[in-house]
């Protein structure tokens, strides 16, 4: 088989703001992991490097645990964002950092760029554009969250020879060996085929993901659609060795679990994976930045994780009405929750380490609707800061295919072809900016209070 050089490409981000929380481009080093297992030759450029030697991000006596800022450069901003009083910018690398990158790099026989967020499709396109001002005649291909969501979008404006939809390991080996005609290998076994954390430069951290999928069907959620059929979570010991690697050969302290759903089936998944943790005495902090469902964690599950090194623990909660929850997918209520942070907390976690997602910016019926999603979401607010945990904003923006994107199309908030940028859950698509900034004020000083109490 004629092996290829492949150029893997991580772009920047578009934003108003944009923070570092683990973020790890996992997708992309996933395909890259299946490229290298068939042969293939492969090299990263990574935008978000916050450790590139010619460009270190800034640093600040806030960070933890790998997090940070990343530099910032104010760019003007598309017309469609213009009615927000906000400055857009890029960030992540230099310009010149990149394309001194490029200078580096051997001519490839194939360039993968990867995007995330739809509305930062502008790093894609941006990349996109210096790639193919570099080298005209290489085929290059889009996939991840964007290329999959807004396809016809990307395959109308970002210059990519091909966008590719859905999990990419075997799309994009096939594709890259179509158009370097190699021969077809198509069984890619991703039990086997790890991620390659090891092209990234070392941030510190890793994000692992423990399945594929989610069991659930929520009407908010994309899941459904960038992981097609059924939830598939990977072998316990697969995890564990992951996380071994990153942690004893690539200098990780920190591990992030990207998972929507990672104490679904606890016994056969979540406990096998921590006791193996601990077995190996790796020397790990855990981190779940995506709301864990508070309903599968009792004090056995909660004293585990503090015994395998789990330091952040993020509950999805969302609200406490009873009926809104019903209609999210029915997966956490108000006991299942207390019962949760009592496990925790019991278990010797401190207020600081757990805190709630709290949904913010829903639209509403109408005018009677909408004050009662404010009022709800100021006693949610107020009942996880009664039970002594802190609470993060989940601020709603409907994402393309989901059902909520339906409702919010058929109500008028989105044009069906709205301009992705427009997805910015910053913004409150939906919403009345005004009333929910007043909520996360009040968000912030419970916070405070129970910090300082
Ligand atoms: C981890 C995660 C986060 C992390 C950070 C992620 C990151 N790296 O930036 C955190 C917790 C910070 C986060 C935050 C948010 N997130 Co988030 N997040 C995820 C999650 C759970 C996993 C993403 C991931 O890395 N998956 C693992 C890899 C393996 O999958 P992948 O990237 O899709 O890659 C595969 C394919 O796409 C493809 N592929 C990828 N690149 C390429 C390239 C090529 C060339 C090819 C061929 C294929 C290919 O192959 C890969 C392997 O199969 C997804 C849900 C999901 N399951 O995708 C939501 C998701 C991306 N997040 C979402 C949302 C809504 C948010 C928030 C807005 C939540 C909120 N309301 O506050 C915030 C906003 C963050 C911000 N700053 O704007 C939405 C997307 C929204 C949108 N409009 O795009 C998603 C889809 C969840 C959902 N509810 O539907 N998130």
């Amino acid at each position: 088989m004629q092996m290829a050089r492949v150029l893997c490409v991580n772009p920047w981000i578009y934003d108003f703001a944009a923070y570092n929380l683990w973020m790890e481009p996992l997708g992309l080093l996933s395909v890259a992991g299946a490229l290298r297992h068939a042969g293939h030759q492969v090299s990263l450029i990574d935008c978000l490097d916050r450790c590139h030697p010619d460009a270190p991000a800034p640093r600040s006596r806030q960070d933890r645990y790998g997090c940070g800022q990343y530099s910032k450069v104010e760019v003007p901003k598309p017309p469609v964002l213009a009615h927000v009083p906000r400055r857009w910018g890029r960030y992540g690398l230099p310009v010149e950092v990149f394309e001194a990158e490029l200078d580096a790099q051997p001519r490839p026989d194939a360039i993968l760029v990867t995007s995330m967020m739809t509305y930062w499709y502008p790093g894609p396109f941006e990349a996109i554009r210096r790639l193919k001002a570099r080298w005209p005649d290489v085929p290059l291909a889009l996939g991840g969250v964007y290329a999959t969501l807004c396809a016809a979008h990307a395959r109308a404006g970002t210059g990519a020879d091909a966008v590719l939809t859905g999990p990419g390991e075997v799309v994009g080996l096939r594709w890259v060996q179509e158009v370097t005609g190699g021969s077809r290998t198509d069984a890619v076994p991703l039990d086997d085929v790890l991620p390659a954390h090891d092209l990234r430069r070392p941030q510190g951290y890793v994000a692992v993901q423990t399945a594929r999928g989610c069991p659930y069907r929520c009407p908010y959620c994309a899941v459904g659609l960038l992981a097609p059929g059924r939830f598939c979570p990977r072998p316990p010991e697969g995890v564990v060795s992951e996380i071994a690697w990153c942690v004893e050969s690539l200098g990780a302290r920190d591990v992030a679990f990207y998972d929507d759903a990672l104490l679904a089936n606890a016994e056969r998944h979540i406990h096998p994976i921590l006791d193996g943790l601990i077995a190996r005495r790796l020397r790990v902090r855990l981190h779940g930045p995506n709301g864990l469902h508070a309903r599968f964690i009792d004090r056995a599950l909660a004293d585990k994780m503090r015994r395998a090194g789990w330091v952040t623990v993020r509950l999805g909660l969302e609200t406490i009405d009873p009926e809104d929850q019903w209609r999210d997918g029915g997966k956490v209520d108000e006991a299942s929750f207390a019962r949760a942070v009592e496990a925790l907390l019991g278990a010797g976690f401190l207020t600081e380490q757990v805190a709630a997602y709290v949904l913010i910016g829903r639209p509403g019926r109408d005018a009677a609707d909408r004050l009662r999603l404010c009022q709800v979401a100021r006693d949610t607010v107020a009942y996880a800061h009664s039970l002594g945990v802190q609470v993060l904003t989940a601020q709603f923006s409907p994402i393309p295919g989901t059902v909520e994107w339906e409702w919010a199309v058929s109500a008028g908030y989105f044009a069906p072809d709205a301009d992705p940028l427009l997805h910015n859950n910053s913004i409150y698509p939906c919403a009345d900016a005004g009333a929910w900034e007043a909520i996360k004020q009040q968000i912030r000083e419970g916070n405070r209070a129970l910090r300082t109490s």
